[in-house]
């Protein structure tokens, strides 16, 4: 006995498979592009962060070994060469900034504090009334003994830092962490030429 038309209408919709493939697809793609232009950006930003690193350490070599020597024409020469080597990658004047900060006490004493001169309470840190010497000039005790923006002398350690703000490609990663700017930074030691500054 044939069955009734609702009956055989329910049973033919049951059976199509057609709708249901439609429904897991518009749930599916949102997720899927994202996941692919979220590699994508992943991808260029670490290219952005390889680019910057050796920029950085380009910049810095040339930096040392310009024989004019004098620490406006090094400061705005690392500025330069930076600014310009990223320039591909700045949208809408992304800022870049480079700081320096020189050691006299060479590569060992990068990042380390200054010495105690006398240590009262004998805890092996600064207190209020330790006496120490003040190697950077700045009047105070510093965690960190080197001379910010400051360019060091012949055969000094310079530390150059580049800081870059990194705008995404896609909308990949802002749908995914809710952010489309990333701040990037990449350093580099090296140790000043001995030159002279002739002016
Ligand atoms: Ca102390
Ligand atoms: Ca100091």
């Amino acid at each position: 006995m044939p069955l009734p038309l609702t009956a055989r209408f329910w049973k033919r919709l049951a059976a199509d498979q057609r709708g249901a493939y439609m429904v897991e697809f518009a749930i599916i793609a949102p997720v899927v592009i994202t996941l692919v232009l979220g590699t994508i950006d992943l991808g260029y930003l670490s290219y952005v962060r390889a680019t910057l690193e050796s920029v950085t350490r380009d910049a810095a070599r040339q930096a040392i070994t310009r024989t004019s020597g004098c620490m406006i024409d090094r400061s705005s020469t690392i500025e330069d060469i930076v600014k310009d080597s990223m320039k591909t990658f700045i949208d809408g004047g992304t800022p870049v900034s480079v700081t320096v900060r020189s050691y006299r006490g060479g590569f060992e004493s990068v990042g380390q504090p200054e010495p105690l001169i006398n240590d009262v309470n004998g805890n092996g840190q600064y207190d209020e009334g330790d006496s120490y010497e003040d190697i950077n000039g700045d009047g105070e005790w510093s965690p960190d003994q080197g001379t910010l923006g400051d360019l060091g002398g012949p055969g000094d350690v310079v530390v150059y830092t580049t800081n870059f703000q990194a705008q995404t490609l896609f909308l990949g990663l802002p749908l995914m962490f809710s952010q489309d700017i990333v701040n990037m930074r990449a350093s580099t030691v090296v140790r000043n030429e001995p030159y002279t500054c002739d002016e």
